[in-house]
């Protein structure tokens, strides 16, 4: 049985990754923050199947002793603050989390056992305003906000310290990928989530910013997969994982009110608070040395992600008014 700790366990991909590692029958240790109000709500089902253990990318101790406790085989680090509008509000800590957390974990891989294989969590976001159609490993970046640019910092550290100290160190370039259980903040699950509740008659208008940025939108569940695949390589080494294809917001918008039998324009506020200070225009990812060297194909199209999206979030807003547990929805700036 093999043992792998993962950082960033309470968030979207750190709860697909458990569900894909307890599958393979792995022991899964998750690492996670103190926090006053419990955000285990993706983990509920895991419950007596994965450890969960103190630790923050901040403190440099919790990791050692976190590793020293699990002596895990593979360490996954998806921790990060990874909302890129957040990362202009606080980019000293957003390069704290995403970039020197990094060095941290690296670092207590090191000191208490080199031999532990190691993945990043890096991004598309690296490739910004991009220099390159389709991006690939190759393609250089010239990030667009404070996260990408921590997001660079932590993908070249693990470059380094797989040439530096021969560690089986491999960084994923992962295109947006999506969930019903993706964060209420990003565009798809708002888009999603705003689409319900119009539906079910508790909001009549959803705010929106560019609807004419393009993104490689992928399913987070596809892109779990590939994490594992690189870290059973014999060589450790750097992947693009896409799906190849890019879509507007807009036509995500299209489809999701579609799919639940509405028109969009009738709803959406173009709204300058989700404007941002520099835009990533367009991604789309070049997945063929993913394809060719690990086998991994994505297998949820952008129609199926957005269905599934929407089909989720309404028998969610469904229940909660059956049970009476709808929440207001607080007003967020950014
Ligand atoms: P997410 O839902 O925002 O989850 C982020 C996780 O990081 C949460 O578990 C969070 O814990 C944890 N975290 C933040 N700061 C921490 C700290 N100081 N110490 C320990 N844990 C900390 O992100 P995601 O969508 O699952 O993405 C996973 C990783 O992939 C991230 O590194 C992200 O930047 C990267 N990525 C994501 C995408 C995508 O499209 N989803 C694409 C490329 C790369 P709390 O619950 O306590 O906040
Ligand atoms: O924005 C536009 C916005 O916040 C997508 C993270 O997982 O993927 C994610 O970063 C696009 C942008 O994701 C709204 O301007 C329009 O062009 O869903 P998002 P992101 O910034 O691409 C990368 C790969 C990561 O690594 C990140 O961690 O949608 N957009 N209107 C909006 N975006 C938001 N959030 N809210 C809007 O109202």
């Amino acid at each position: 049985m093999k043992t792998a700790l993962i950082t960033g366990i309470t968030g979207q991909d750190g709860s697909y990754l458990a569900d894909f590692l307890v599958e393979k029958n792995y022991k899964v240790y998750g690492l996670i923050r103190r926090s006053s109000t419990e955000n285990l709500w993706r983990l509920h089902h895991l419950h007596d199947k994965i450890e969960l253990i103190f630790g923050d990318l901040l403190d440099h101790h919790s990791l050692i002793t976190a590793i020293q406790e699990c002596e895990p085989d593979e360490v996954y680090n998806l921790a990060a603050q990874s909302f890129v509008p957040t990362s202009w509000n606080q980019p000293v800590l957003t390069g704290e989390f995403t970039a020197l957390g990094v060095t941290r974990v690296l670092e207590a891989i090191r000191v208490v056992n080199p031999e532990i294989r190691f993945y990043q969590a890096s991004s598309s976001e690296m490739f910004g305003k991009v220099l390159e159609i389709p991006q690939k490993e190759d393609t250089p970046f010239y990030p667009r906000s404070p996260y990408g640019v921590a997001k660079a910092f932590g993908h070249f550290l693990t470059v380094n310290y797989r040439e530096s100290y021969g560690m089986h160190a491999s960084s994923g370039i992962l295109f947006n990928h999506e969930s019903p259980r993706r964060g209420l903040e990003f565009v798809t699950r708002k888009i999603s989530n705003g689409v319900a509740r119009i539906k079910c008659g508790l909001q009549d208008k959803l705010h929106l910013g560019n609807l004419d940025a393009r993104r490689d939108w992928g399913f987070a569940g596809d892109y779990v997969r590939a994490q594992w695949m690189m870290l059973q390589r014999d060589q450790p080494d750097d992947y693009v994982i896409a799906t190849g294809e890019t879509h507007s917001v807009e036509e995500f918008v299209a489809r999701a009110f579609t799919r639940a039998g509405l028109n969009w324009q009738d709803h959406v506020v173009i709204d300058q608070a989700f404007i941002r200070p520099a835009e990533v225009d367009l991604l789309v990812g070049d997945p063929t040395k993913a394809e060719k060297e690990l086998g991994w194909k994505p297998e949820v199209t952008f129609e199926e992600l957005v269905d599934c999206m929407v089909d989720a979030d309404l028998e969610k807003v469904q229940h909660e008014i059956e049970t009476g547990e709808t929440q207001p929805q607080m007003k967020m700036r950014s």
